[in-house]
């Protein structure tokens, strides 16, 4: 079975690409690991205030350091982190932005969990989505996935175990398809998202939410449907980030033949104004990317 390094290969990927994918894409191991062993929760909040888990001080360090040691990577944004990292010595100049650990509060209670990585050109992390040159997910489930689009449509590689990852399925292609999953609570929702959750449901959409965002988006991919984390009532930019969450998984979406809006505009479109912008999200299936749109035309 074709490894992540001949897949890369046969991409035509510029080899400081390809290894700097391969690079973050062996932190699975290590992270994996490390679940039996910090499952704690640390002391310290990120800047939103949010507790952190153990878990995404100590991945949020280790691609930070490795990435910083690569001399691959000029900027580095992570969720976790208040500031813009830049690595002054860096021969080359890509720009990385991550959520190293999605999902994490759900690590105590043994569901899939994931990290999420952007990856540009140029050494700038506010680019608009359409602009990355590699998008990845790894997902901490029964198997550890690797989910990646290098620009030329999406392939889900698994970690065997040798820690080599195979390849698993080449040009993934999002179905139409029937499941949603939405975060916020049913009072806090905007008129327009509980318009479109009413379509939905009576459309015979089947619910299907984890709370652990890689981990709900990627059953979108596979069986079709959509992901939403809405504006809510008093957040009107809801909970979810631009730059970490938004952009890689959209620009994946979007590759494999779905796409990714806010109920107005695409995503992948937008320019972040800064690292840390959140946004509603709605991702998917073309079908339900429509009937999102066409709600919020029709209920303005
Ligand atoms: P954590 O990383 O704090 O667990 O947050 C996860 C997340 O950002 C995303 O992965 C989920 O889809 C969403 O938040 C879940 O939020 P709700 O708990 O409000 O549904």
């Amino acid at each position: 079975m074709t490894t992540l390094n001949e897949y890369l290969e046969s991409m035509g990927c510029e080899t400081d690409l390809c290894t700097l994918i391969e690079l973050i894409a062996e932190q699975a191991q290590p992270i994996r690991e490390a679940f039996i062993t910090h499952q704690a929760y640390a002391e310290s909040e990120n800047v939103y205030g949010e507790r952190q888990a153990a878990m995404d001080t100590w991945s949020d360090e280790l691609i930070t350091r490795v990435l910083g040691e690569s001399g691959l990577v000029r900027a580095l944004s992570s969720e976790e982190q208040d500031e813009v990292r830049i690595f002054p010595g860096a021969k080359a100049e890509y720009a990385v932005v991550m959520d190293p650990m999605d999902g994490s509060s759900l690590i105590q209670t043994n569901l899939a969990v994931g990290t999420i990585v952007g990856i540009f050109g140029g050494g700038d992390v506010l680019q608009p989505g359409r602009d990355l040159k590699a998008a990845l997910y790894m997902l901490y489930g029964p198997m550890t996935t690797l989910t990646l689009t290098v620009g030329k449509g999406v392939c889900i590689f698994a970690m065997d175990h040798g820690g080599i990852y195979r390849l698993l399925e080449r040009d993934v292609r999002i179905p139409d398809g029937n499941l949603y999953g939405t975060g916020g609570g049913r009072p806090d929702w905007i008129d327009q998202h509980a318009a479109f959750i009413t379509t939905v449901e009576a459309d015979g959409a089947k619910l299907r939410y984890t709370g652990s965002y890689v981990a709900d988006f990627h059953q979108i991919l596979k069986y079709g449907g959509i992901y939403c984390y809405p504006a809510l009532k008093g957040k009107p930019k809801g909970k979810l980030r631009l730059l970490y969450e938004a952009i890689p998984i959209g620009f994946i979406a979007a590759q494999a033949g779905g796409a990714i809006t806010d109920g107005h505009i695409d995503l992948l479109d937008l320019k972040p104004a800064e690292p840390h912008q959140r946004t509603p999200i709605y991702v998917g299936s073309m079908n339900m990317i429509s009937l999102v749109k066409e709600t919020f035309e029709r209920s303005g």
